[in-house]
C-alpha cells in the first residue's frame, strides 16, 4: 500500500481538478462523520469546486452548531442521484462498509466518478475505487486535519471546531484507548486555531432533552449484570423511546454509562427498532474485541465500539448474542 502522504497528495490532486464532489458518511452519522465532512468541505472550498454533502440520515440535533449554514442535505433520490452519478469524486468519510450507506449504495456503486473511502476503521471494504485509510488515526477528523496540512491551506475556525467535535466524539471526551499523544496534540493545534473547548462542550453535552434523561433513568434501572459483573446488558423497547420522547440515537450514549460499572468489560444494548428488527450496540474495554463479533453478523465498527442490526425481535436477538458475549468475557479472565 502507498504511503499515507502519497494517498493524501493524490486525493488533493483529484479534488483540485474536479467540478463536482459529493461527500457522504455512514447511516446514523456521528460527530466524527459530520465533523469530518464539514471540515473537508471547507478545505475543498479553497478550490473552484462544487461540494455537496449528502447524507442518508440527519445528524443528531446537538451537532447542529458545526453546520451553521445548513450545508448538509438529506438524501432524496430525485434530487441527488444525478449529482452522485455525475460527480467526479464521491467521498465517504468515517465509513467503508457499503451496507452502512443505506439506499445511497446503488447510485454510489453506479457513479461515473471515483469513489473514495476516507476512513480510520480497519479492513476497508473493496467496494471503493480508492481507499485512503489510516487505522492509527484517533478519528477521521484527524485525517482531514493531515490532508489540510498537506494542502498548505490554513485551517479556518469553523473547520477546526468541526474536527474538535470529531475528536472528542471518537475518543469519548479523551477517555478511550485511542486517546494518545497524537490525539492530544491535535487538540492543542485546534485550540491554537481558536476552538474553545468549554463552549463546544456546552453545546455538545448540555443540551440533552428530558426524554434522553428519562430513558437513561429507565434503562439503567433495568440494567442486567451478567458473568459476575463483567457483562452488562441494556434493553430499550420502541415503546420506551416513544413514551419518554427520547431519540433512537440517544441509546448510543446510554450504553457508555453501563461500562462505568466497576469490573465490567463488555456492554451490550438491544434496541427494538421494529417488530422484526433489533439494533445492537456493543462496547468493550481494553483489548476485548467486539468488532469481530459484530462483523460475524454483518455489522462492524471498532474493536471497542461496534454495532449491528438483526432482522428479528429483541428476544431472539438476545438468544443469539448473549451466549456469544458471555463466551467473549469469559475468555478474558485476566484483563
Ligand atoms: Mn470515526
Amino acid at each position: 500500500m502507498d504511503r499515507l502522504e502519497d494517498l493524501y497528495r493524490d486525493l488533493l490532486e483529484h479534488l483540485k481538478t474536479a467540478d463536482l464532489v459529493v461527500l457522504t458518511t455512514h447511516l446514523s452519522p456521528d460527530g466524527d462523520g459530520i465533523g469530518s465532512q464539514i471540515a473537508l468541505a471547507k478545505l475543498i472550498d479553497n478550490f473552484d469546486v462544487e461540494v455537496r454533502i449528502i447524507n442518508h440520515d440527519p445528524a443528531p440535533p446537538e451537532l447542529d452548531f458545526i453546520d451553521p449554514t445548513g450545508r448538509i442535505e438529506i438524501y432524496c433520490p430525485e434530487r441527488h442521484d444525478e449529482k452522485i452519478l455525475t460527480a467526479n469524486l464521491v467521498i465517504c468519510v468515517d465509513n467503508s462498509a457499503p451496507q452502512r450507506l443505506g439506499e445511497m449504495r446503488g447510485p454510489i456503486e453506479r457513479s461515473a466518478g471515483i469513489t473514495v473511502t476516507f476512513d480510520h476503521h480497519p479492513q476497508p471494504d473493496p467496494f471503493w475505487r480508492k481507499r485512503v485509510v489510516d487505522e492509527t488515526a484517533s478519528c477521521t477528523g484527524e485525517m482531514v486535519y493531515r490532508l489540510q496540512e498537506e494542502s498548505g491551506f490554513p485551517m479556518c475556525l469553523e473547520a477546526a471546531r468541526a474536527i474538535y467535535v470529531a475528536l472528542v466524539g471518537d475518543t469519548g471526551r479523551f477517555r478511550f484507548g485511542n486517546t494518545n499523544a497524537r490525539a492530544l496534540k491535535l487538540a492543542v493545534d485546534l485550540v491554537e486555531i481558536g476552538v474553545q473547548p468549554a463552549a463546544v462542550h456546552t453545546l455538545l453535552d448540555e443540551r440533552k432533552s428530558l426524554g434522553y434523561l428519562r430513558l437513561l433513568g429507565e434503562s439503567l434501572k433495568e440494567l442486567e449484570v451478567l458473568c459476575r459483573g463483567r457483562l452488562v446488558v441494556l434493553n430499550v423497547t420502541a415503546e420506551q423511546i416513544e413514551r419518554t420522547g427520547a431519540r433512537p440515537g440517544d441509546t448510543s450514549e446510554i450504553i457508555n454509562e453501563a461500562l462505568r460499572l466497576e469490573g465490567s468489560c463488555v456492554a451490550a444494548l438491544f434496541r427494538q427498532s421494529g417488530s422484526a428488527e433489533t439494533k445492537i450496540s456493543l462496547r468493550s474495554k481494553r483489548s476485548l474485541d467486539v468488532n469481530a463479533l459484530a462483523r460475524r453478523f454483518g455489522g462492524g465498527g471498532h474493536r471497542n465500539a461496534s454495532g449491528m442490526v438483526l432482522d428479528c425481535g429483541m428476544e431472539e436477538a438476545r438468544r443469539s448474542l448473549l451466549p456469544l458475549l458471555e463466551e467473549l468475557v469469559s475468555e478474558s479472565n485476566s484483563s
